[in-house]
């Protein structure tokens, strides 16, 4: 293909045009060696002998569906690096995710796991028009969150110029979005919507700054969020998608066709399953999405269930990606939330309350989202023999519980005492979560 042709398609890779067929094999000849390499990892050396999988058996993609399933708990049960499948000298790098109790879930990268991000976040970049001269904003959490330093060097892999803003205090965004005048914004699309909202406070309408793309990620959005987002800043909105258990960001982004996201297939193997059955869900259906990372080292995970809930598409795509899409996704097999891009469990707000004494077990997680950034609030039930008059002393427990909470999973929720007895009963599983964000979707 010619270079102006690629470039008009916005095609970064060779790979994303591979016919089906050769992109099958290729998978295929990749699994083998993925499940050869992690077959010494004790998790899967167990897991495959529990199976009945005997490695050296496994030929190509026919032998998936036999294969183990690996979870968030398994992950969990193997902290802190227990899956980690290359010697810890060659790790260059450790990232995480939050899990459902205080402490993260680690993901490890060698050298050339890092190399390989970059070149998938640079992939998606490129599809959504990211060209050398232009200069990004990202206003990602730049830590063990694989948002920040994902993008960052997707996007010094694609020869631009980034803005390390990392995230929060929002006028300092603005002030840097318009001083710099940064062509392209990556964040999460509600801080997108954020910053407007408070641009506009502040007499900055964004509509009027060079900006002209944005990719954005890291939770669940809607067709509405992206049109409020194209009209209050001006831009194209593109949507990227990825967990850190299996790279981070690049599993998935949209191309300028922008009907779902291409899964990278050469190097994420997708099934899309009945969550309860486990069995694969027709093609258009939605069901949850589990990835096999056939090329990664430090670290690769073998049908990793992302309990993210979307649908797959491999009808042929205007652009010429081979590759197949992903719906957005719409909802969780689980009940894990994400609050202001940051994911939380439930689970880690009862931990929080477990560590005051004083609480009832009885609490109730509201979460709305007023204008842009999501709110929530949590009420807790005092005991009876604590619950008191002295404002002093209700204040001191609302103020534990609130470091508490803030300690264990990373952000701040407004804390609500209430009187015993007031939150309602369940005869079967407790309503924990209140989530009126989705009445609203
Ligand atoms: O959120 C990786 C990422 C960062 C992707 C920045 C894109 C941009 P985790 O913190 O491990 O990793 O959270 C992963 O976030 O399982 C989804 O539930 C959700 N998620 C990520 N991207 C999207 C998206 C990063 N585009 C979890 N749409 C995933 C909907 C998303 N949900």
């Amino acid at each position: 293909m010619s270079t102006s042709a690629s470039t008009q398609r916005r095609i970064r890779d060779a790979a994303e045009l591979l016919p089906r067929q050769e992109l099958r094999a290729l998978q295929g000849q990749r699994l083998r060696e993925v499940v050869a390499r992690v077959a010494h990892v004790p998790f899967y050396r167990e897991a495959f002998a529990r199976s009945g999988v005997k490695p050296d058996a496994v030929r190509g993609l026919d032998d998936l569906r036999r294969l183990p399933f690996t979870t968030k708990k398994d992950l969990r049960d193997g902290y802190p690096l227990q899956f980690l499948a290359v010697p810890r000298a060659e790790v260059a790098r450790i990232h995480g995710s939050s899990g459902t109790t205080g402490k993260p879930t680690f993901m490890a990268y060698t050298r050339r796991d890092l190399e390989l991000w970059s070149d998938l976040c640079a992939r998606f970049l490129v599809a959504g028009g990211m060209e050398p001269h232009h200069l990004v904003h990202v206003a990602f959490g730049y830590g063990l969150f694989t948002g920040g330093f994902g993008l960052h060097y997707g996007i010094e892999k694609v020869g631009a110029a980034v803005v390390p803003a990392a995230g929060g205090n929002t006028p300092r965004q603005l002030m840097l979005l318009r001083d710099l005048a940064a062509d392209v914004l990556v964040c999460t699309p509600s801080y997108a919507l954020h910053i407007a909202e408070v641009g506009r406070a502040e007499g900055i309408d964004l509509r009027e700054l060079p900006l002209a793309f944005g990719h954005f990620g890291g939770e669940p959005w809607t067709e509405e969020m992206r049109a409020a987002i194209e009209d209050q800043l001006g831009i194209q909105a593109f949507n990227n998608y990825g967990l850190s258990e299996v790279i981070g960001p690049g599993v998935s982004g949209e191309c300028p066709a922008r009907r779902g996201m291409h899964i990278q297939e050469d190097h994420f193997l997708v099934e899309c399953l009945d969550p309860e059955t486990l069995e694969p869900v027709p093609e258009g259906k939605a069901g949850e999405l589990v990835f096999t990372a056939l090329t990664k080292e430090a670290m690769p995970l073998v049908r990793y269930r992302t309990r993210d809930l979307a649908s797959l598409d491999s009808t042929p795509c205007p652009c010429g990606r081979t590759t197949i899409r992903m719906s957005r996704v719409i909802g969780r097999s689980d009940d894990m939330l994400i609050i202001r891009g940051v994911n939380v469990f439930p689970s880690q707000v009862e931990e929080a309350l477990l560590r005051v004494e004083g609480t009832a077990p009885h609490y109730l997680i509201e979460v709305d989202r007023p204008g842009t950034l999501d709110n929530v609030v949590v009420k807790v039930e005092v005991r009876p023999q604590d619950f008191s008059d002295a404002m002093r002393e209700m204040v001191g427990l609302r103020d534990r519980i609130d470091r508490e909470i803030h300690a264990v999973t990373g952000i701040r929720m407004a804390v609500e005492l209430v009187a015993p007895g007031t939150l309602q009963r369940s005869e079967g599983k407790a309503k924990r979560v209140l989530d009126h964000r989705k009445e609203k979707a």
